[in-house]
Formats: structure tokens, sequence, C-alpha cells
């Protein structure tokens, strides 16, 4: 449906350093996702504001300057790494007579050209119509055809109104689809919560090796390339781990920074796996110099999408690449593991990987003797209730002595309502 620039286009690139962002690092990314679109980058034209220009986001010389370049290099296209306002996107393609395209517009064409699905071919959909609605100029004259369609073009209508309602019909029939899809994937998930089913979700930066770890993990074949946003749709799998059981793993779509409004709006559905899920699995390309900056990236997509309080279990991705790593966890002062040090790809680590699951996962379980005075007779059957009575005396003073076994958290939870519970307990051990 959309005109758009095909592999092997040459680009003007076009980045502004503004003082509060350290952008450098920005820059870079930018071009990895240039070359991730398959477009060859020409030249790069880098300039320093405090703030955007109302015109063309940039200055007028520099604007100049760029129209310049593009006749000179004969660019098909100039990407400008920021939100451009419709105008200032027209502006400077006016000036320039050369295509302009947004960040915005180039990830929404790189997840375009990712998305796999039905649901992720909907959702990209929707977010590039919505991101057209209001940059109604160019690429849209296939529409012509349709002229006159029933309903479609009243007499004195513009084309332009016709594209817009075009556009809004459009929208409508992609959402109530999406609403579709989104209920059996919500009913899918109610049904696994009612089970009990833990959902560990594998986030990330584009590029980590979260598929690649799903399909080891899963020995499921999806989708693995070394390309960016390969996985579009979150595919969901069961694996067994030990003294957890059934656990459902989630690979989810690539973070990187910046991530659009719109395009968070459009993956909120499949991110919801990972706003509910019990652990986090964050892996990170260890091998990668920016790994640092790329966690940070993510932390903040996981913030924007509410999912800053989970459990998270870092995963050190790639040690293949890096000289004398071997597998290994580490762990915080209270010996919980916090990081896990595998390669997905070569399948180094991945007994490490387990045990760690297991560790932050296995139900902890509160086994304790209780001795209860008779007065307390409610209590007991409150244990009762829980089925946390395994084994009971009574005493020939008619109080309770009580083996008593139950989750802990249901533990903590009924100390919280009856402290005297505290200092009632005969011995006590966690295991
Ligand atoms: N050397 C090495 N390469 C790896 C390892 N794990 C993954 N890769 C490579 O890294 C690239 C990206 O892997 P993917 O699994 O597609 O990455 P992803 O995180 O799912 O990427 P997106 O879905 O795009 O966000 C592929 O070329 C993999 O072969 C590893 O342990 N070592
Ligand atoms: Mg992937």
């Amino acid at each position: 449906m959309f005109e758009r620039y095909k592999g092997g286009e040459s680009a003007l690139l076009v980045h502004v350093f503004f003082p509060k962002e350290s952008d450098i690092e920005d820059l870079k990314e930018f071009e990895i996702l240039v070359s991730s679109a398959q477009i060859d980058i020409l030249d790069i034209v880098t300039t320093s504001r405090k703030l955007p220009q109302a015109k063309y986001f940039i200055g007028e010389g520099k604007a100049i300057e760029i129209a310049q370049k593009v006749k000179e290099l004969d660019a098909s296209v100039i990407l400008v790494n920021h939100t451009l306002t419709p105008t200032q996107e027209r502006n400077l393609e006016k000036l320039c007579e050369c295509r302009v395209i947004d960040r915005t517009g180039l990830i929404l064409d790189i997840f375009a050209q990712r998305a796999r699905t039905h649901e992720g071919k909907l959702q990209v959909e929707l977010a590039q119509l919505q991101y057209l609605s209001t940059r109604l100029v160019r690429g849209w004259t296939h529409l012509e055809r349709q002229k006159g369609g029933i309903g479609l073009r009243g007499p004195g209508e513009t084309q332009l109104e016709t594209d817009r309602r075009l556009i809004r019909h459009r929208i409508q029939l992609i959402l109530s689809k999406l609403a579709k899809v989104e209920k059996q994937r919500n009913q899918n998930r109610q049904s696994r919560n009612k089970a009990d089913i833990p959902t560990i979700s594998l986030v990330g930066y584009t590029n980590a090796g979260k598929s690649t770890l799903f399909n080891t993990l899963t020995h499921a074949d999806v989708y693995a390339a070394d390309q960016l946003f390969a996985t579009l749709d979150p595919t969901l799998r069961r694996i067994v781990v030990d003294d957890v059981g059934e656990v459902v793993l989630a690979d989810t779509v690539g973070f990187i920074r910046h991530l659009p409004h719109d395009l968070i709006a459009a993956f909120k559905a499949t991110l919801l796996e990972t706003q509910e899920a019990a652990l986090l699995l964050h892996i990170v390309d260890a091998a990668d110099p920016n790994f640092l900056d790329n966690m940070q990236a993510v932390d903040e997509v996981l913030l924007e999408i509410d999912a800053d309080e989970i459990p998270t279990l870092l995963v050190m991705n790639k040690i293949d690449l890096i000289e004398d790593k071997q597998p290994s966890i580490d762990r915080d002062s209270n010996g919980v593991p916090i990081r896990v040090w595998i390669s997905a790809e070569n399948g180094l680590g991945l007994d490490l990987l387990f045990t760690a699951l297991t560790e932050r996962l296995a139900r902890q379980i509160q086994v304790c003797q209780l001795n209860l005075p008779i007065h307390l007779a409610k209590l007991r059957s409150r244990l009762y209730q829980l089925n946390a009575v395994e084994h009971e005396v009574i005493n020939s003073d008619g109080s309770f002595h009580l083996d008593v076994r139950m989750p802990a958290i249901e533990w903590n939870r009924l100390c919280k309502q009856e402290p005297d519970l505290l200092y009632l307990i005969n011995t006590q051990n966690n295991n």
C-alpha cells in the first residue's frame, strides 16, 4: 500500500547535536538503522543547535548546504535522525527537491520489512497509517484509481479529503482486526495465569541474540538473523525448568533508544507479555563495545511500558567473541544470581542459565513447626483452610503442635495479618 524506497537507495544523513543529549551514540545507532534498511550512506551532515528551528528543523543555512550536497552526490533520499513535523519535512523536500524521511519513518519502514505474523503486519500498518495521516502530501496517487468508489467520494470533495477518509476507514478496519487478535491473546494469557504458569520474557537491545537464545532454549525454529528487528512478534513456547515446572518463554521485539511513541503504542499488545512476566531475561550483546548504553536504552523502554519493576536476570551473551571469557554466574551479596555469561549460539553456559532461572523462580517454601495455644484455634482453622497443615499433635494442655508447609508468599502474607505467628515457631528453615 505504501510507496517505499527500495534497497540500494543512496542517502544523505542529517544529524543534529543538541546540548542535552549525549547524541554521539545516537548517530552510530542511526547509521546501523540505515544500513539495516539496506540503504547506502553517501555522506553525513551534522550540525549543532540549541533547539530545532521551526521551518526546516535545522537552520536555513544548513538546509541550503544539504540541498547542494544532494545535487552534488545525487542522493535519492535525505534521512533525518530526528522526528520532524510534517511541515518541516515538506519544507525540506521542497528546498532540496528530494524525498525526506525522518527517524520515525525510517523505523516504521524497517518494521514493515521485518513484520512476519498477521498481528505484527497489522500493527505495523496501523502505525504507518497513523504516521501518514498527518503527512498526506505524496505517495497517494495510486488512490486516484479508487476515485468514485461507492461512498468514498462526494461531489466537490478534494482528493486530500478522500484520502483522509480512506485512511480513517482502513485504520478502523485494522483496529477491529487487531481487537480480535488481542482478545485471543488475552484469553490465552488469562488461562496461563489461571494455571499459574509463569511467563519469562526475553527483552533486550536489537540484535542482542534474543531469538537465538529462544531457539536454543526451545529448539524452536524462530527466525534469527543478523538484522535489526528480526523479531516483531513475540513468540511463545513452553519449556520446563527444574524445580519450577512449566514456564512460558516469550521472545519479543528488540528495543532501541528513543523508540517512537506511536510505535510503542502500536506494539502495546505484544509488549503486554513483557509487562506481566514473572521474570525478565535482559539479553545483552556483551561483545558490543556500546553494551552499557544499549542496556540503558532497554531500561528506558522498560520504564516506558511499565515493566521496570519486574525482577530481571541479566544474560550477557556472545561470550564466544570475548577473549578468555568463560560461562559463569554473578551473584549479589545475598547469593542471588543477577548475571549469567553465556553464548546462545554456541550453547555455552546454558546449564548455568537454567541454574540461575531455577534459583530465581523456584517457589520458596516455608516449612516450620508451630505451637498454637488453645485460644488461637481460629488461626489453626485458617492454616487448615490454606491446606498448610501436614501433621498435627494435640498436647495434653489442649494446645496444638502443627507441622506447617506452605508457599513463602502466603506465609509472609499471613504473618502480616497475624504477627503473633512469628513467636509461635518452634524451628524454622527455608528451602
Ligand atoms: N558470536 C555470536 N553471535 C551470536 C550469539 N547469539 C546470537 N548471535 C548472532 O547475533 C545476531 C542477532 O541474533 P538474533 O537472535 O536475531 O537477535 P535478536 O536479539 O533476536 O534481534 P532482534 O529480534 O532484531 O531484536 C545473529 O546473527 C546471531 O547469529 C552468540 O552467542 N555468539
Ligand atoms: Mg529476535
